[in-house]
C-alpha cells in the first residue's frame, strides 16, 4: 500500500506526532481520524497486550456530547437500551439504531452530569444523526464534538501503570467507571473500559493539545512495566468476540445480528427510536446470528480480511465471514461470521470461500475465551 498523506479532511489525532516518533508502520481510516494499526511486530503487539501493557491512540472514538436541559431524555430516545437507572460516572454499552431497528453504531456512553453525556462512537457519523433528530424532537440539547480524543492503556498490567501515574485510588474504579482528573495540567476522564478483554483503562483526554505529553507521560510509567504501543488488536478482539462496527456488521443489521441481544431493552418503559421495529425482531427472531467459526487447519495471515468472505452450506449461502485469524490461546483458526438463524440452530458445518482458498468451519457461541 502507498503511503498516507495527511490532509485537511482527516483530523488529527492530539496523539499524532507522539505515534509516528514511536515507529507506527500502519494505520486504518475510522472516523476520518488516522488510526495506528501497528507499530510493525504484531505477536509482540498480542503479547504486550495479553501480558503486559499496551498503549494505542483510539482518539478515532470521537466524542458526540449531548447537554442541556432536554440531555436526558435526548440521549435516551437515541439508545436502544434502558438509562432510567444509569447514574453519574457511569459508562454502558449501547446501541443506537434508526426507526427500522438497524445499527447506526454501538458506542460507549458515558453521564458526565445530569445534563450532560458523550458517546464515544464507533465508525459512523452520528453527530449528523443526534443533531437531527434533537432538531426534529425539539429537545433542549446542545450537540457538539468535544474534540476528546481517548487514549488506550490496556492489559493485565494497564492497572499498575494508571496506579503509578493518577494514584492508587484508581485501582477502585468500577468496570465502566471513571472518574474526572486534572493531572500535571492534563484536564481528562480517567475511564476503565477499553476494547479488550483484558482489562484496563481510556484516558478521554480533553486538553487536546498536551496529547504528546500525556502520550509521554504514561509510556514513561509504563517501561518498568515494558509497555509498548500497539493499535486495537485484531487476533484479541477475536478471541474475545467484540464487535467491530461496519466490519462485523452490514448496514441493515439489527443488534440481534450483531450479538448485542444482552443491551437492547424492549420491555422498558423508555421511549427510543426504533423499539417497535426491534420488538418484532424480538418476536420473530433475528434472520442471522453473530457467530464464531472455529476453521480447520492452519491460517496464519494476521492481517484484517480485505473483504467479508462468503459462509456457505453445500451450494447454499448461508452467511459471511468477517475476520480470520489464528488464535496464540486456543492455537486454533478462528473467525467471526453472521449467518442465517436455522444453520446455527442446526449447529451445521461449514464452508468458507477464504482469500486463500476453501475451509471448513464449524459454528461456536462467542466470547472464544
Ligand atoms: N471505547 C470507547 N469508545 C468506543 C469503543 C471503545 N467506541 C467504538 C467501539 N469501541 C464500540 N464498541 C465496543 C464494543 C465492546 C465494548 C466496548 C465498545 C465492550 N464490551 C464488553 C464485552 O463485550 O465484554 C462488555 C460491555 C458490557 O457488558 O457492558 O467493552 O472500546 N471509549
Amino acid at each position: 500500500m502507498a503511503a498516507l498523506a495527511e490532509t485537511a479532511r482527516l483530523i488529527r489525532s492530539p496523539y499524532h506526532d507522539a505515534v509516528v516518533a514511536a515507529g507506527v508502520t500502519d494505520w486504518s481510516i475510522y472516523n476520518r481520524t488516522l488510526l495506528p494499526l501497528s507499530f510493525g511486530d504484531l505477536q509482540a503487539e498480542y503479547r504486550r497486550l495479553t501480558e503486559g501493557v499496551a498503549l494505542w491512540d483510539v482518539s478515532c472514538q470521537r466524542q458526540v456530547q449531548i447537554e442541556g436541559r432536554d440531555a436526558e431524555v435526548c440521549v435516551q430516545y437515541l439508545t436502544a437500551r434502558d438509562l432510567s437507572k444509569m447514574r453519574v460516572g457511569q459508562g454502558r454499552y449501547v446501541a443506537m439504531c434508526d426507526h427500522d431497528g438497524r445499527l447506526l453504531n454501538d458506542p460507549v456512553l458515558l453521564k458526565l452530569s445530569d445534563g450532560r453525556f458523550w458517546f464515544s462512537i464507533a465508525d459512523s457519523d452520528m453527530l449528523l444523526w443526534c443533531r437531527a433528530i434533537a432538531a426534529e424532537r425539539g429537545f433542549d440539547v446542545q450537540i457538539t464534538d468535544p474534540n476528546v480524543g481517548p487514549l488506550a492503556v490496556q492489559g493485565p498490567k494497564a492497572a499498575d501503570v494508571i496506579a503509578d501515574v493518577f494514584g492508587e485510588s484508581t485501582r477502585d474504579i468500577k468496570f465502566f467507571g471513571f472518574e474526572e482528573v486534572v493531572h500535571d495540567g492534563i484536564k481528562l476522564v480517567l475511564c476503565r473500559s477499553g476494547w479488550s478483554h483484558q482489562g484496563g483503562f481510556e484516558l478521554f483526554l480533553e486538553s487536546a493539545h498536551r496529547g504528546v505529553d500525556l502520550w509521554n507521560l504514561v509510556a514513561e510509567a509504563g517501561e518498568p512495566y515494558g509497555i509498548g504501543p500497539g493499535g486495537p488488536n485484531h487476533v484479541e478482539r477475536v478471541e474475545a468476540g467484540l464487535l467491530a462496527w461496519g466490519g462485523d456488521t452490514t448496514p441493515d443489521s439489527n443488534p440481534f445480528e450483531a450479538g448485542m441481544a444482552r443491551y437492547v431493552d424492549v420491555d422498558c418503559e423508555a421511549e427510543y427510536i426504533g423499539k417497535a421495529a426491534l420488538m418484532r425482531v424480538v418476536e420473530e427472531g433475528p434472520a442471522r446470528q453473530f457467530v464464531g467459526l472455529m476453521v480447520e487447519g492452519e491460517y496464519t495471515e494476521p492481517w484484517p480480511l480485505p473483504q467479508r468472505a462468503v459462509v456457505r452450506r453445500g451450494s447454499e449461502d448461508v452467511g459471511t465471514m468477517s475476520a480470520l485469524v489464528r488464535s496464540p490461546k486456543l492455537d486454533r483458526t478462528i473467525g467471526l461470521a453472521q449467518i442465517t438463524t436455522p444453520v446455527v440452530e442446526a449447529s451445521e458445518r461449514v464452508e468458507i470461500e477464504s482469500p486463500s482458498g476453501p475451509l471448513c468451519a464449524d459454528i461456536v457461541a462467542l466470547p472464544f475465551v
